[in-house]
C-alpha cells in the first residue's frame, strides 16, 4: 500500500509522524473522508473546497493548491490501482513543540492522503434498515467546536459512538443543547414526515452526501426542506436513514427502541439510494 507523505509515496510501515506533529498532540488539524466508484472521485471538488474551508477557519497553512490536492488524491488512487475506494485526506499543524500555540509549528502543515477499501455496516443493514439510539453526549456547540469544522479532534462524536455501542447500536443519534435532533457521528439525519423529506439545520456538519441527497429528491419532485426536529418528529417519521461518505445511504428502523414506519427502509428511502448509485460513478473527477 503506498501513502502520499508530504509530497513522496511511501510504504504504510514507513508512513510515520511527529509525536511534536500538532494533528497528534491536540487534534489540531483537518481531514476529508472521501470515495471513488469506479474510476470516479464522488464530489471530489466539494470535499477539497470543505477541507480547505475548514483550514482557513483554522488558519491552517495547506502548502498545496486546491487543484494540486486533488492531483496528490488521484495519483495515489492510481499508485494503489485502486477503481472503489475510501480515500482520507489529512492536513494537521505539523511539528512545533509542546506548547497549544500553533505559531511554534514552524514547519509546513503534514499532508496525507491514504487510500484503501472500508465497508463501514454490515451488507444486510442496507437491506433490512439498522437501529440507532440517541446518546446523552451533546453535539458540539456551534460557539464551541462549530460541526462544520471537520477538524482531527473527533472526541465529541467519539465519546456519542461509545455510548451508542455500549448500548448495542453501530450509530448514535446526537442532540444539540437545546434538545433538537443535530446529526449522528459520522452521518447525517433524514426524515420523511407525509412524504416530505426534512433535515436539521442546526448543529450538524453540511454533508456532502447530505446535499447530494437534497439535490436527487428536489429532481424526483420529493419536497425536502431543513427543519428543526424533536426525537419525537423522529419517533413518528414514516420514513428515516442517514447519510455520508462512508455509510452512502442507511435506512434505519428504529430509534430508541421505536418502530420507524412500518420497521422496513421506506420506499422513498430506496428511491433515493437507487438514485444515488446512479450518480456516485457519473458526478465528480475521473482517472
Ligand atoms: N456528520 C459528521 C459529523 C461527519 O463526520 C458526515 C456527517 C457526513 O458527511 P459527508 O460529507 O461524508 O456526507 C460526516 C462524515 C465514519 C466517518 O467512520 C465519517 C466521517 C468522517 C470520518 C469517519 O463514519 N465524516
Amino acid at each position: 500500500m503506498k501513502i502520499y507523505l508530504n509530497g513522496k509515496f511511501v510504504e504504510k510501515k514507513d508512513a510515520k509522524v511527529s509525536v511534536f506533529d500538532h494533528g497528534f498532540l491536540y487534534g489540531d488539524g483537518v481531514f476529508e473522508g472521501i470515495r471513488s466508484y469506479k474510476r470516479n472521485v464522488f464530489k471530489l471538488q466539494e470535499h477539497i473546497q470543505r477541507l480547505y474551508e475548514s483550514a482557513h477557519t483554522l488558519m491552517l497553512k495547506i502548502p498545496l493548491t486546491q487543484a494540486q490536492m486533488i492531483d496528490a488524491v488521484v495519483r495515489t488512487l492510481k499508485s494503489n490501482h485502486l477503481s472503489d475506494a475510501y480515500i482520507r485526506v489529512i492536513v494537521s499543524r505539523g511539528e512545533g513543540d509542546l506548547g497549544l500555540d500553533p505559531r511554534k509549528c514552524q514547519g509546513t502543515a503534514t499532508v496525507i492522503v491514504i487510500t484503501d477499501k472500508i465497508t463501514l455496516y454490515p451488507q444486510e443493514l442496507y437491506q433490512k434498515g439498522m437501529a440507532i439510539i440517541t446518546v446523552p453526549t451533546v453535539r458540539n456547540l456551534n460557539e464551541a467546536v462549530n460541526p462544520q469544522l471537520k477538524s482531527l479532534n473527533y472526541l465529541n462524536n467519539i465519546l456519542a459512538k461509545i455510548e451508542a455501542t455500549n448500548s448495542g447500536c453501530m450509530e448514535a443519534l446526537m442532540m444539540d443543547a437545546q434538545g433538537f435532533v443535530a446529526e449522528c457521528t459520522g452521518d447525517n439525519v433524514f426524515i420523511v414526515r407525509r412524504g416530505e423529506l426534512l433535515t436539521p439545520p442546526n448543529a450538524r456538519l453540511r454533508g456532502i452526501t447530505r446535499d447530494a441527497v437534497m439535490e436527487l429528491a428536489k429532481k424526483q419532485k420529493i419536497m425536502v426542506s431543513e427543519k428543526l426536529m424533536t426525537r419525537h418528529e423522529i419517533f413518528v417519521a414514516e420514513e428515516c436513514f442517514l447519510t455520508g461518505t462512508a455509510a452512502e445511504i442507511i435506512p434505519i428502523v428504529k430509534v430508541d427502541g421505536r418502530v420507524i414506519g412500518d420497521g422496513v427502509p421506506g420506499p422513498i428511502t430506496l428511491k433515493l439510494i437507487k438514485a444515488f448509485h446512479t450518480i456516485t460513478s457519473k458526478d465528480g473527477v475521473k482517472y
